[in-house]
């Protein structure tokens, strides 16, 4: 029996710019994935299945060798902090930044501030590096709401035009990465499946060149 490969995508914003990449690269699943309720597909090569979830459970699929490869925004996997995860490749799409932001024209507060967030670890470890002593509250959504309701002094968000921040009255403050998606290969994998995820990661960057 041939080896089967499980690529783990987000669903999301990611997954309109990931599936033509990888149809560049020769792989595209046998079914129109967004009129699909499935979570699995096959796809044009038989050994290769797709699985369709969410961005922050792909690091999840990929470290405990579920999935043999995912594709994530570097904001997920800093959040995640997976190990035993190699990140061969960007794949330089749904590229934005982390930033703090506040109220506009606000200054951030002398001592102890807090922060709200859905990037709860990658929060407490910018804050930490630079001495700020921060409380962080974590919420699932709308991060902008939490300075106008005085939930908290500052978020830390992903920007992208600053439209969003701009409409709720907010300004990006300081820049904590630059943010891209990624192809991830769990270390296993890497090891056990060189054959067929070699040149599927070649394919994959001269598509990313070609882009
Ligand atoms: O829906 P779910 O809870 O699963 O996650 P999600 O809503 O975060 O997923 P989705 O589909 O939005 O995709 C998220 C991934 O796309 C992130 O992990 C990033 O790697 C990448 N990405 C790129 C973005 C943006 N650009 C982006 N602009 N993710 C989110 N945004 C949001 C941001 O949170 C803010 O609300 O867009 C708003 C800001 O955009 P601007 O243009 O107004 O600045
Ligand atoms: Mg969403």
């Amino acid at each position: 029996m041939s080896q089967q490969l499980i690529i783990a995508l987000s669903k999301g914003r990611i997954l309109d710019e990931t599936l033509p990449l990888f149809e560049k690269a020769g792989i595209y699943p046998l079914e129109d994935v967004r009129k699909s309720r499935k979570l699995i597909f096959d796809t044009n090569i038989e050994q290769v299945k797709l699985i369709i979830i969410r961005a922050t459970d792909v690091p999840t699929y990929v470290e405990l060798g579920a999935a043999d490869i995912g594709v994530a925004g570097k904001d997920v996997l800093m959040e995640h902090d997976a190990k035993g995860v190699y990140e061969p490749l960007d794949l330089n799409i749904a590229r934005c930044r982390l930033m703090t932001a506040g109220m506009k024209g606000q200054e951030r507060p002398q001592g102890r501030i807090r922060v709200a967030t859905k990037f709860v670890n990658v929060a407490k470890r910018y804050y930490a590096e630079q001495g700020v002593q921060a409380d962080i509250i974590k919420l699932y959504g709308g991060m902008e709401l939490a300075p106008i309701m005085h939930l908290a002094d500052e978020i830390v968000d992903i920007v992208d035009t600053g439209n969003t921040l701009k409409a709720n009255g907010l300004e990006a403050r300081e820049d904590i990465a630059q943010i891209s998606t990624r192809l991830v290969v769990s270390q296993g994998a890497m090891k056990m499946k060189h054959q067929m995820i070699q040149p599927l990661i070649e394919r994959l960057a001269a598509a990313v060149n070609n882009n």
